[in-house]
């Protein structure tokens, strides 16, 4: 009896790990603007900053034909009216720093929101607040729902309100420094369709800035 359940239990064990070999990985492709400055300055008088990696972001492996599902998807915000440029650069698939390129969003915490149009599981999620000089914006906070109000299967993927001053709860994640190749936020398969992007000034202005968002979805 006792031999037997062990035989089973190791072949559960083993049809288990094939299960999960199956599963093909493979790195998300992300298509990387110019850098505007060569590395990540560590003399900003921010705290909780994040130390930089000092060489290129490793590949992120995610499930076999996981891709940006944000791309063309509507953008919307807590700013209908930007000062520059126009809510659909953020899911326009350009992520260039230049001019022309972002939009400014009005000043204290504002949000963009893009609906996804279906409910995906999320891997990774890239963005790119403002980098054509090394940033730091504040009050990063990201979550994922199920509905466009954000009351249905809430989940906040990334917070660094160290202080709770934009009201979403403590963060425990690190403030960073914007480069060309954004920031990677590992999303670990969350489900969600609607994908919000809170944030409250930067180390520069009290404005708010989207070049880009990516969200790797399947
Ligand atoms: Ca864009
Ligand atoms: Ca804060």
């Amino acid at each position: 009896m006792v031999a037997k359940s062990k035989i089973l239990s190791l072949l559960l064990l083993l049809l288990f790990t094939f299960s999960l070999s199956a599963q093909d990985l493979e790195p998300i492709k992300i298509d990387l603007p110019e850098p505007m400055f060569v590395g990540t300055p560590t003399n900003l008088s921010v705290p909780n900053l994040e130390k930089p990696l000092g060489k290129p972001r490793p590949p992120f492996l995610a499930p076999k034909g996981t891709k940006n599902v944000a791309l063309g998807k509507a953008v919307s915000s807590t700013d209908e009216f930007p000062i520059i440029g126009e809510l659909e650069m953020v899911s326009d698939g350009e992520n260039n720093a230049d001019d022309g390129y972002f939009v400014e969003l009005g000043p204290f915490t504002q949000h963009v929101t893009i609906d996804l149009e279906k409910q995906y599981s999320i891997y990774a999620l890239v963005v790119w607040h403002f980098h054509k000089q090394a940033r730091v914006y504040f009050d990063v906070v990201i979550q994922t729902a199920d509905d466009p109000d954000f009351t249905k299967n809430v989940k906040t993927i990334f917070n660094n309100d160290i202080d709770n001053s934009s009201g979403l709860g403590k963060g425990k994640d690190k403030h960073y420094v914007e480069t060309a190749e954004g920031k990677l936020i590992d999303a670990k398969g969350v489900k969600g369709r609607f994908v919000r992007l809170y944030s409250k000034g930067n180390n520069s202005n009290d404005l708010n800035h989207y070049v880009e968002v990516s969200v790797y979805g399947k």
